[in-house]
């Protein structure tokens, strides 16, 4: 579905983070974008230079005649640009000060400021991405694993565009002839668009369920499986951890109550990718600040995906151990007995029998079987996905709520149909998968909804 480039202002904005770095980029996109630049640039004329290179020269501020900094200039001319429009980027030495005051003269010089992720917007609104590329973009920017950054970039090829489009098609097609078989009513129309239409929707659907089975590692993929590291005090949580981050993060000591605050971090655990969260020891307790801390453990394992429960193996399992046994039964879970290379108080097979669970035995402080656990991670996540070769997957609540809701709509028409109910009644329900599975791509979604989306963005993208 080509679009004709809007017209749109001159907007500009810092692309790199805000702070030192080698360079930061200062980057405008829109008509005026080489002109803007060229008032301020001082070295060729950018006006003059082919597109797609790269211009020595210094930023200059002609009210005051000062020079502000010394920049390499990119000028890349519309369309073969990240907008479709024309971009001009400078490159300035780092710095909060003098990227800030290049930024305020290309506004002073009638640029405006860009708003969060309006260069990907223009991308989208000038057709040369769609909202799941768009989308793409940022989960690129936000990938934590190689594998997510995989997903993220195949998405950004276009590989879940290509499917839903192929959707779209297949109802359109449908559709047409739809119109025709009404045009001609002498053909028993109605009892052929009905097969039609219901053999249509049906693989339709199939094809939104395999579309949907990916969802969960999809979006796993892209947030990290949010694990809670649970356990009595000092069990060895917070040095589990800060074993597996490879890092000293959490705080560790033989004091029973160390940590105090809920603390996450992300890591890749044979390519699952985790949201780790240490938590406060759990136990009745009168300090005002560890009752705090109590609490949200109690919070994070409630919102867990995937519960890593603790015990130390030198001790008898408490009542509080039982409890926390209790709580965590219905989650995903994997029992872990700790403190291996102490004398054992209690044994693997004991808690596999009380817990019923996967257990593994390990030894935080001499590294001994850790090796289990990710293996152990790692058999729980990829259990019940199927093609998790496959590089197409949807990777967020907004595309699989839109499936499930472009499903029902087949659904329905299948279920009017079978019960004898005019085909252009169920049509409506036909009509509206299209625009739903359209929604997804963008081909038909409201303004309001992509303005929402975009701004989700950071600035500068
Ligand atoms: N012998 C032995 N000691 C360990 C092992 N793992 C951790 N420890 C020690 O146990 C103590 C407590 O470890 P932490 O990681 O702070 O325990 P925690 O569960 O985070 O404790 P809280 O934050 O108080 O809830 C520290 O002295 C660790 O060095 C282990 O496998 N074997
Ligand atoms: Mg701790």
């Amino acid at each position: 579905m080509a679009k004709t480039l809007t017209e749109f202002d001159t907007i500009a904005a810092i692309s790199t983070p805000i702070g030192e770095g080698g360079i930061s980029i200062v980057r405008m996109s829109g008509e005026d974008a080489v002109k803007i630049a060229n008032t301020v640039f001082k070295g060729a004329n950018l006006l003059k230079v082919p597109t797609h290179t790269i211009h020595y020269g210094h930023i200059i501020d002609p009210a005051l005649k000062q020079t502000i900094d010394e920049v390499m200039v990119s000028v890349m001319l519309a369309p073969k640009t990240f907008t479709r429009e024309d971009i001009v980027e400078i490159n300035c030495h780092g710095g909060i000060i003098v990227t800030n005051r290049i930024l305020q003269l290309l506004l002073k010089q009638g640029a405006r400021m860009a708003e969060a992720g309006e260069f990907t917007k223009r991308a989208f609104v000038n057709g040369r991405i769609d909202l799941t590329q768009a989308e793409s973009v940022m989960d690129i920017v936000r990938a934590k694993t190689d594998r997510a950054r995989q997903v993220a970039e195949r998405q950004l090829e276009g590989g879940l565009l290509e499917k839903i489009r192929a959707l779209r098609q297949q109802i359109l097609d449908t559709l047409a002839n739809v119109e025709v078989n009404i045009d001609y009513p002498e053909y028993d129309a109605d009892t052929i668009t009905a097969e039609q239409m219901i053999s249509v929707s049906k693989s339709v659907i199939s094809k939104i369920d395999h579309l949907l089975a990916t969802a969960t590692e999809g979006t796993v993929l892209r947030n990290g499986l949010a694990t809670a590291i649970i356990g009595q005090p000092n069990v060895g949580k917070s040095s589990l951890l800060n074993y597996l981050t490879k890092s000293d993060t959490a705080i560790v000591t033989d004091v029973a109550g160390t940590t105090r605050d809920t603390l996450e971090e992300y890591v890749s655990v044979k390519g699952v990718p985790l949201k780790l969260i240490d938590t406060a020891g759990i136990r009745d307790t009168d300090n005002k600040v560890e009752k705090i801390g109590v609490e949200r453990s109690k919070q994070a394992l409630a919102k867990a995906d995937l519960v890593l429960l603790l015990f130390d193996a030198s001790k008898n399992l408490s009542a509080e151990d039982y409890a926390l046994i209790e709580a965590t039964n219905k989650k995903k879970r994997i029992v872990i007995l700790n403190k291996t290379d102490l004398e054992q108080k209690i044994t693997f097979a004991e808690v596999k029998k009380i817990t019923g669970s996967e257990v593994v035995a390990i030894s935080v402080l001499q590294e001994k079987n850790i090796e289990l656990l990710e293996e152990e991670i790692k058999k729980l996540f990829f259990k019940g996905i199927k093609n998790s070769n496959d590089q197409v997957m949807v990777t967020n609540q907004r595309q699989v709520s839109l499936l499930e809701k472009a499903k029902k709509q087949l659904q329905e028409v299948v279920e009017s149909l079978e019960n004898e109910i005019p085909v252009d009644i169920a049509q409506i329900d036909f009509n509206g998968a299209w625009d739903t599975l359209g929604e997804i791509t963008g081909d038909s979604s409201p303004d309001e909804l992509v303005n929402e989306l975009f701004s989700q963005f950071c600035l500068g993208k």
